[in-house]
């Protein structure tokens, strides 16, 4: 009885605590000197690119490499097969890792390379990709998709809306200036947000009785005893990390819009969860092609409180970590038909889980329809259906129940990826 007492005496005979560094920081240190040493290998890739400027394009790509210290060891022009372009150019390259992932992303991003496409890479995959080793690494985790913005999606509702487009650049800035430990700032939300919100909020409590799964209920029901949930007031996303951090651990940060699925996948892995905060179009309350923060507060956030689909998340996430592009498609893929879009069976009814139908109504009550054909989930099925995020889905797969959906795909992760082993702190994940 008296042993605890005794135990938690401190003990004097621990030598690593001489050496200042807990067992974490020390499992820290190796994975970055292991980064270090991967970075600066140089590797040969090779580019196929579309040259729509002709020549000048070429001598921009040139100098990139030249500043990349890269060394040029094959180049080879071809005329185009699009019409107007002069010509198409092979490169292969010598250039340490580091330079090439440079390399790819100015070509990919920076808007004076904006007309040179890339049409074939070899070798530019690297076979161990980066990833977060402590939450705070999630600060490099922001990389966008930015086909569902404003600006360059003309099925946006908000795409011909001058005002809507500078509020939502407003909003998203404040995500890109956020860093790991900062407070989560606040947001005034403006009284035609909050009757966007109000409009889905109040579909959400017509439909949720007969359509949406009981652990959403049950959440939602948390949320609106703690008076989080109401439809006059945009809870904000501070109060929902709270929330969250109080039922599973899982704590949000803000994102400035659709993220790629590697950088939001890895945030699972440490039970948080990137949170857009702008508000769909007012004259789109049913249905949105990006994320906005509508979806993800009654969307993902409920079920996000129940442990066992906690759970689940962070498990998707700990297996992208080290993933290959390939197997993240395929997490991804069954993100989407689980976590998005996915449907179970409760009581002999069909119910929805995925966020992406329990914030658009418009998409929920096509899902309920006799439209879209329904296939019972499995894993090494669904992670290889092709899918499409521009219309409503013509194919939901539909779980036996919650508890069978995590559990099917917890047993069948390794048919579908070889998993990067990794040891867990409470912050930390090493190799
Ligand atoms: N980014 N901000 C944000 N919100 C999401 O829900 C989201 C994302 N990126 C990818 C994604 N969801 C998934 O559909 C998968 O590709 C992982
Ligand atoms: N279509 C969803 C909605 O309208 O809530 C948002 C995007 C889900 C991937
Ligand atoms: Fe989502």
């Amino acid at each position: 009885e008296i042993e605890s007492s005794e135990s938690s005496e401190p003990s004097s005979d621990n030598d690593d605590s001489d050496a200042g560094l807990t067992e974490e920081e020390v499992l820290l240190e190796k994975a970055a000197s292991q980064d270090k040493d991967a970075e600066m290998a140089v590797q040969r890739a090779t580019l196929v690119l579309r040259l729509r400027e002709g020549i000048n394009s070429l001598a921009r790509v040139l100098k990139v490499i030249e500043n990349g210290k890269g060394n040029v060891v094959h180049l080879e022009s071809r005329p185009s097969k699009e019409q107007g372009v002069q010509f198409d150019v092979l490169a292969k390259v010598d250039m340490t890792r580091k330079d090439l992932l440079a390399l790819m992303k100015t070509l990919r991003q920076s808007s004076t390379l904006a007309n040179i496409e890339i049409l074939a890479e070899d070798n530019v995959n690297v076979k161990n990709p980066w990833f977060p080793r402590h939450a705070r690494e999630l600060d490099n985790c922001n990389h966008l998709m930015t086909k569902y913005e404003p600006e360059l999606d003309m099925n946006h509702p908000g795409f011909s809306d001058k005002v809507y487009r500078a509020r939502r650049k407003d909003i998203a800035n404040i995500a890109f200036n956020y860093k790991f430990g900062d407070l989560i700032p606040k947001i005034d939300y403006t009284a035609e947000e909050v009757g966007t919100w109000t409009a889905v909020f109040n579909n959400v409590l017509d439909l949720m009785p007969k359509h949406f799964c009981m652990e959403y209920r049950n959440a939602f029901k948390m949320l609106q005893d703690d008076g989080i949930f109401t439809a006059e007031k945009i809870p904000q996303l501070y109060e929902m990390s709270d929330f969250l951090k109080k039922h599973t651990g899982f704590t949000l940060r803000p994102a400035a819009g659709l993220l790629t699925a590697r950088d939001f996948l890895a945030s699972l892995a440490f039970r948080v969860f990137q949170s857009t905060q702008y508000i769909r179009h007012k004259t789109s309350p049913f249905h949105t092609p990006e994320p906005d923060y509508i979806h993800e507060v009654l969307g993902h956030m409920p079920l996000l409180a129940d442990p066992s689909f906690a759970q689940f998340s962070q498990e998707l996430g700990l297996a992208s970590l080290g993933a290959s592009d390939e197997e993240i498609e395929k997490l991804s893929t069954v993100y989407w038909f689980t976590v998005e879009f996915g449907l179970c069976k409760e009581h002999g009814e069909v119910k929805a889980y995925g966020a992406g139908l329990l914030s658009a109504y418009g998409e929920l009550l096509h899902a309920v329809s006799d439209k879209p054909e329904l296939r019972p989930f499995e894993p090494s099925i669904t992670a290889v259906q092709p899918y499409q995020d521009q219309e409503y889905q013509p194919i939901y797969f539909v779980a036996e129940s919650f508890e069978d959906a995590k559990d099917k795909f917890r047993y069948n992760i390794t048919t579908l990826i070889v998993i990067t082993p990794v040891t867990c702190g409470p912050y930390t994940f090493g190799i």
